[in-house]
């Protein structure tokens, strides 16, 4: 059941579709402070001298008794689950959260906000309800931080709708949000490919170099990334002449090797005479303004820069429409970028900045002078007192940035999103954002941004995946390896092994150390791991689609399934991966193996390499599993199966209609599962002759459609 309330008069993010009716009642579970009321107990009076990046994020600002809070005391067991991409585990307790998408690009332990805003959690526990807020400003959510039993929610702007949602189960309450927020977006086939990426390539020659390697070393590939410098002086939707001289001829030697280049875009326009993007923008009024009514200049990439106002729905199609200048070049995929959007300077922050060192200079720096000067410097980007500084249009309303930060880089990729439907309505296009909303998870999925090549950041990434898709974005996956600091061998090979399953499996990074996998000793290992991520593609496709249509989770967290098994709400870091596979990576410097829990008996496939494999039927409970360094390990429950397919090259170069069903079905018993499979590009997602039954009885497969055969 979805109950929606209202408070004060939100502005429209377009989260949802299609709205229930605004309850008039109190909100049920939530004690609620309003506007000008004391401020809940648990939201602490030094609520800032625990957390003080809070102080930075505009919560804390302006008076407290103006913030609408909502609190709800939980239960000694209840876990609270869901907030998307944020740091922590599945369990999002004992921390706060803050949504104020952020371009930070070291993901500490004590990082509140990432580059996006999920305001969706589930508490699931004496009473299990999920609750959305449906809000377009900075909201903080206190999960027992300041204190252990209370949740606190706080929305620096009192205008908001909520929405409860109550079911038996935390699935149930995804299942119903899903279904509120709609059909989440589903990429072309080649997106579930490997895909190699590095800030770092600049030339022809180094996008003809990377597909070689690879082919050489026999490494499937579907994708190369072009990141920033293959732009002219950064301007998005150019190409720079000098570098690609034979642009068009490089896509399509590419394409003619079944590899798509996927050129990156950033937010930022650069004010510079002459630039096609710029002139429109001005002559056409497209860009945000600042407080005088000219247009809002700050420094990004390029230097100065104008940020297109894309909160208006005309403003939207301009800049998607932007996109068709490449996409007439051969390309079919993109990667947003900077969006948040990401700030670097203004010449506001940098002439204070300039005045401090002016009257320093030559002076004897002390404690407190050396630290001002260097905290000058040091908050120049992303400063919340410049997102103070520009407007958007509203409905003819003058809406200062801050009070509707978070809707910025969800519009903006919406754009994009939408423009696709229009510019290339019988082809998906593939497109992922760094900033989101929800609401953006319709046209596009997201990346988890510039996390580093470190242990804690594998284990991060496992714990992102089902919190982000409950919030709808399935398409999603974080830098695999990492993007910054040096990766090595051990760390590489266990992120793939992870990376096999999720679905955005693209190795970028910025690091010294080069990490495509042709750079590594154990190139045979990793070739294995991804040819094996190959052959696993019918099914995790077949999943992700099915998952989409559903409105369910591709990764769930073990208690969705195991709802009575009390171990499995603390398991965070074994998932399931569609309906019939269980994952276990190992995500430990050194190990060898590792404890899985197995809630039910199951079947591991413990596998070196796509046809070298070992087989064991596992009773419910603790096991210790050995895992060499080039092993990974699925458990099969019972009943169910594994359609697989012979790998290639690239997924396009794959026979998808021969399968190979690895099963846990025992003899004398029989098993069914609907396969999802199409071209790999429609847009008719819903047609019958997508689906395919495959049976699995008397040892042996059976499909009308395709052809099949058991193994393992
Ligand atoms: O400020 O385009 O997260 O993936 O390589 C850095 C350069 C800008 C941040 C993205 C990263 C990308 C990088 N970008």
């Amino acid at each position: 059941m979805i109950t929606r309330y209202r408070y004060g008069t939100p502005i429209e993010t377009d989260a949802i579709p299609q709205k229930p009716a605004v309850c008039e009642e109190p909100v049920r579970h939530f004690a609620v402070h309003l506007p000008g009321e004391p401020v809940p107990e648990a939201a602490g009076p030094d609520r800032t001298v625990k957390n003080p990046s809070l102080a930075d994020d505009g919560i804390t600002a302006g008076k407290r008794a103006d913030k609408l809070f909502f609190s709800y005391t939980m239960a000694k067991d209840d876990i609270v689950l869901g907030l998307g991409e944020q740091m922590g585990g599945i369990n999002k307790r004992n921390f706060t959260y803050i949504s104020r998408c952020m371009d930070n690009d070291r993901h500490t332990e004590d990082r509140t906000s990432l580059y996006s805003a999920h305001n969706f959690l589930i508490v699931d526990g004496a009473r299990t309800f999920g609750v959305f807020f449906d809000y377009a400003g900075i909201i903080s959510f206190d999960v027992g931080e300041t204190d252990c039993d209370e949740l606190v929610v706080t929305l620096d702007d009192p205008n908001a709708d909520l929405y409860l949602i109550e079911g038996e189960s935390p699935e149930s309450v995804v299942l119903q949000f899903r279904a509120l927020i709609g059909r989440s977006y589903i990429p072309p086939k080649w997106a579930f490919g490997y895909q190699q990426s590095r800030w770092g390539y600049r030339t022809e020659e180094d996008f003809r170099d990377i597909a070689r390697r690879y082919r050489d070393a026999r490494i499937p590939l579907d994708a190369i990334y072009m990141d920033i410098d293959y732009m002219d002086e950064y301007e998005s939707f150019t190409v720079s002449p000098e570098r690609f001289p034979h642009f068009d001829e490089l896509v399509s030697d590419m394409r003619d090797q079944g590899v798509h280049l996927v050129p990156i875009i950033d937010a930022g326009i650069k004010v510079k005479p002459g630039y096609r993007v710029y002139e429109e923008g001005v002559a056409q009024n497209r860009f945000c303004k600042d407080e005088d009514g000219e247009n809002f200049t700050c420094g990004v990439w390029p230097g100065h820069c104008h940020f297109v106002d894309v909160l208006d729905p005309d403003n939207r199609r301009w800049f998607g429409d932007q996109y068709q200048v490449l996409l007439d070049r051969g390309i079919d995929g993109f990667w947003n970028d900077m969006n948040e959007p990401s700030i670097f300077y203004t010449e506001q922050r940098l002439n204070e900045a300039y005045g401090m060192v002016d009257d320093l200079r030559g002076g004897e720096l002390d404690l407190n002078t050396y630290f001002a000067m260097k905290d000058a410097f040091g908050s120049l980007s992303n400063n919340p007192a410049d997102y103070r500084l520009f407007y958007h249009n509203v409905n003819g309303r003058k809406v200062r940035h801050d009070k509707v930060h978070n809707l910025y880089g969800y519009n903006l990729s919406r754009a994009a999103g939408e423009a696709f439907e229009r510019l290339s309505p019988d082809k998906r296009v593939l497109l992922f954002s760094r900033s989101s909303m929800i609401g953006m998870h319709r046209v596009s999925g997201i990346w988890t941004g510039d996390n580093m090549a470190w242990w804690s950041h594998l284990k991060l990434s496992v714990c992102q995946m089902p919190n982000i898709q409950m919030c709808g974005f399935l398409y999603t996956g974080s830098d695999l390896g990492g993007f910054g600091s040096d990766t090595d061998e051990e760390l590489m090979t266990r992120w793939l092994e992870f990376a096999a399953f999720v679905p955005l499996m693209r190795n970028h990074s910025s690091s010294q150390r080069a990490q495509e996998l042709d750079c590594f000793k154990n190139v045979d290992a990793m070739r294995r791991i991804v040819e094996l991520r190959y052959a696993l593609i019918p099914y995790l496709y077949s999943e992700f689609v099915k998952a989409a249509l559903a409105g369910d989770l591709y990764f769930k967290p073990l208690s969705f399934v195991w709802e009575d098994d009390a171990r499995c709400r603390r398991i965070e870091d074994q998932l399931m991966v569609g309906e019939s596979a269980m994952i276990a990576p190992v995500i430990e410097k050194n190990a060898r193996g590792r404890y899985v829990y197995l809630p039910e008996p199951m079947r591991m496939v413990r596998f070196r390499g796509v046809d070298d494999y070992d087989v064991a039927d596992l009773s419910a409970g603790d096991h210790w599993v050995d895992l060499e360094l080039d092993e990974l390990a699925i458990f099969i429950r019972p009943g169910h199966m594994v359609p697989m397919a012979d790998p290639a090259q690239t997924t396009r170069d794959m026979d998808f209609g021969r399968l190979h069903i690895l099963a846990n079905v025992g003899a004398g018993e029989t098993a069914s599962y609907t396969l999802y499979d199409d071209d790999g590009y429609t847009r008719d997602i819903d047609e019958p002759e997508h689906f395919h039954a495959i049976a699995v009885e008397n040892g042996r497969a059976s499909c009308a459609t395709k052809q099949v055969d058991l193994i393992g």
